[in-house]
C-alpha cells in the first residue's frame, strides 16, 4: 500500500476518480478543504496517511458500532476466508444471518440479503409496487434512502408536491411517481392519500432521520404512518439502514413499538463489509422471485465473507447489549456541546438518541428538512475544522449524523468532549 501523504494521494485520485472520491460526502465539499486519506483504523481511532490519529465520530457512516477492526469480527472474517470468498450458491451463513435478523427484528418474518442499503431500499420499493399493483411512493424531504432513481427525489417546499429530481439523469416521468412530504407532518400525509386514492404503493421513511443531521420523530408521527398506510392498503417501509441494530437491538421500531410492513437494513449487518437486507411480512416477501413476480437478484447477495463479519457484529450486540452504555456516551457528548454553547452564549441544538447525534447551530428545535437547512452551516464548518485540527473527526457535513461506538468509552470520549467544548467556545 502507498505510503504517500493525503495531499499527493488526493492529487492522484482526482485524475482518475470523479472528485477524487468514491462517494460524494467524503469530498469535504460542504465543509471546505481536502479530505484526508485513512490507512488504518482501530477502535475509536482512524490513522491517516499523514500519520495522525483521529477520534472518529463517523464510524464509516454507521457500521463500526463496536469500533474499527474489532478482534472478534476480524477473527470471523479470517475463519471465513479460509473457506473462500464467494460461492454463488446458498451457504450456511445466509441461514444463520436470516435467523439472527428475524430474531432481532420481530416484524421481519422473511428477509432477502443484498449488498448495500441502496439495493435494499430500491428492492423494497419495487416489492411494494409489485405487491400493491400501485405506482406512487411517499418519501419525506431530508430522508436519504440511497441513490436509486425513485428515491433520489425531494420536494422544494413543505406542501404536497410532485417530486423534483434531486439528481440529473432521473426522468421527470420517474419523479412524478414519488411524492415528497415534510417529515413529522401528519396533515400532509393525510392530504397525499386523499389526493391519490388507491395509487400509493408505500410510504418509506427513516423512522429517525440520520441524513439531514439527526432528527427524531415527533410523538405519534410514526404511529400515524402505520395507521394511514393500513387504512389505505399501502405498505409502510422503515428504512433502518442507519438506525437498525444501532438505536436498539430491534431498531427504532422497537423503541416506538411500531410494526412496519417492510424494513430495510444495512451498515451494521455487514460488520464493515458490503451487506444490505430487506424483509418483513411473509405474504409480501413471497412476491419476490423465484416465488413471485417481483424480480430482485445479486451476484454477491449473501456473500459468506461479508456475512461472517455481520453475524459476528450482531452476535456481539446480543451478548454485550451495549445500548445503555452507548446512550451514556451520546449524552456525554451532547451535554458537553450544549454546556459550551451556553457558556459562549450561542444558539445550538445537540439532538441525540443512543449513539447517534448531531450539532445544529440553530435557536429553534430542528424537526424537519426546512428547519435543518435554516440552521447556520458556517459555524459548523469552523467547528468541524477546529475539531479536526485537534484530533477529532466529526461528520464532514452539517447535514449528517454523528456516530459513537463502544470503543469510544473512556479516554476517547473524554478527550473528544474537551475538544468539542473548546472548539465551540472558540467560535
Ligand atoms: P448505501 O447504499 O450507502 O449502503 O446505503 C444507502 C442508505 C440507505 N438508507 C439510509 C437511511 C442511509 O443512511 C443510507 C446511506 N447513508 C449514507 C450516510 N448519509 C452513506 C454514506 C455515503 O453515502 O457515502
Amino acid at each position: 500500500m502507498s505510503n504517500q501523504r493525503s495531499e499527493s494521494l488526493f492529487e492522484r485520485a482526482l485524475k482518475l476518480i470523479p472528485g477524487g472520491v468514491n462517494s460524494p460526502v467524503r469530498a469535504f465539499r460542504s465543509v471546505g478543504g481536502s479530505p484526508f486519506f485513512v490507512k488504518a483504523a482501530h477502535g475509536a481511532y482512524l490513522t491517516t496517511a499523514d500519520d495522525t490519529d483521529l477520534i472518529d465520530f463517523v464510524c464509516t457512516w454507521g457500521p463500526a458500532i463496536h469500533g474499527h477492526n474489532h478482534p472478534i469480527i476480524k477473527a470471523a472474517i479470517a475463519e471465513a476466508l479460509e473457506k473462500g470468498t464467494s460461492f454463488g450458491t446458498p451457504n450456511p451463513l445466509e441461514v444463520d444471518m436470516a435467523e439472527l435478523i428475524t430474531r432481532f427484528v420481530p416484524s421481519i418474518k422473511k428477509v432477502r440479503m443484498c449488498s448495500s442499503g441502496t439495493e435494499a431500499t430500491m428492492s423494497a420499493v419495487r416489492l411494494a409496487r409489485g405487491f400493491t399493483k400501485r405506482d406512487k411512493i411517499i418519501k419525506f424531504s431530508g430522508c436519504y434512502h440511497g441513490h436509486s432513481d425513485s428515491l433520489l427525489i425531494k420536494a422544494g417546499s413543505g406542501a404536497l408536491t410532485h417530486g423534483h429530481p434531486d439528481s440529473a439523469g432521473i426522468p421527470a416521468s420517474f419523479a412524478r411517481e414519488t411524492i415528497v412530504l415534510p417529515y413529522n407532518d401528519t396533515a400532509c400525509v393525510d392530504q397525499a392519500f386523499a389526493a391519490y386514492p388507491d395509487q400509493i404503493a408505500g410510504v418509506i421513511v427513516e423512522p429517525y432521520i440520520g441524513n439531514v443531521g439527526f432528527i427524531k420523530a415527533k410523538p405519534g408521527f410514526l404511529k400515524h404512518l402505520s395507521t394511514v398506510t393500513t387504512k389505505h392498503g399501502a405498505l409502510l417501509i422503515f428504512d433502518e439502514v442507519m438506525t437498525g441494530f444501532r438505536l436498539a437491538k430491534g431498531g427504532v421500531q422497537e423503541l416506538e413499538a411500531i410494526t412496519p410492513d417492510l424494513t430495510t437494513l444495512g451498515k451494521i449487518i455487514g460488520g464493515g463489509l458490503p451487506v444490505g437486507a430487506f424483509g418483513g411480512r411473509a405474504d409480501v416477501m413471497d412476491y419476490l422471485a423465484p416465488l413471485g413476480p417481483v424480480y430482485q437478484a445479486g451476484t454477491l447477495s449473501g456473500n459468506p465473507l461479508a456475512l461472517s463479519a455481520g453475524i459476528a457484529s450482531l452476535k456481539l450486540l446480543e451478548s454485550l447489549n451495549p445500548y445503555g452504555r452507548l446512550n451514556a456516551l451520546g449524552e456525554q457528548l451532547s451535554k458537553a456541546a450544549l454546556t459550551a454553547a451556553k457558556t459562549k452564549g450561542i444558539a445550538l441544538q445537540a439532538p441525540q438518541c443512543g449513539s447517534m447525534f448531531s450539532i445544529f447551530f440553530s435557536a429553534t428545535e430542528v424537526t424537519d428538512y426546512a428547519t435543518a437547512l435554516a440552521a447556520d452551516a458556517v459555524p459548523y464548518k469552523k467547528l468541524f475544522h477546529s475539531c479536526l485540527d485537534n484530533g477529532v473527526y466529526l461528520a464532514p457535513s452539517a447535514y449528517e449524523a454523528g456516530f459513537l461506538s463502544t470503543a469510544h468509552e473512556g479516554t476517547a470520549i473524554d478527550k473528544a468532549c474537551e475538544v468539542v467544548s473548546k472548539a465551540i467556545i472558540s467560535l
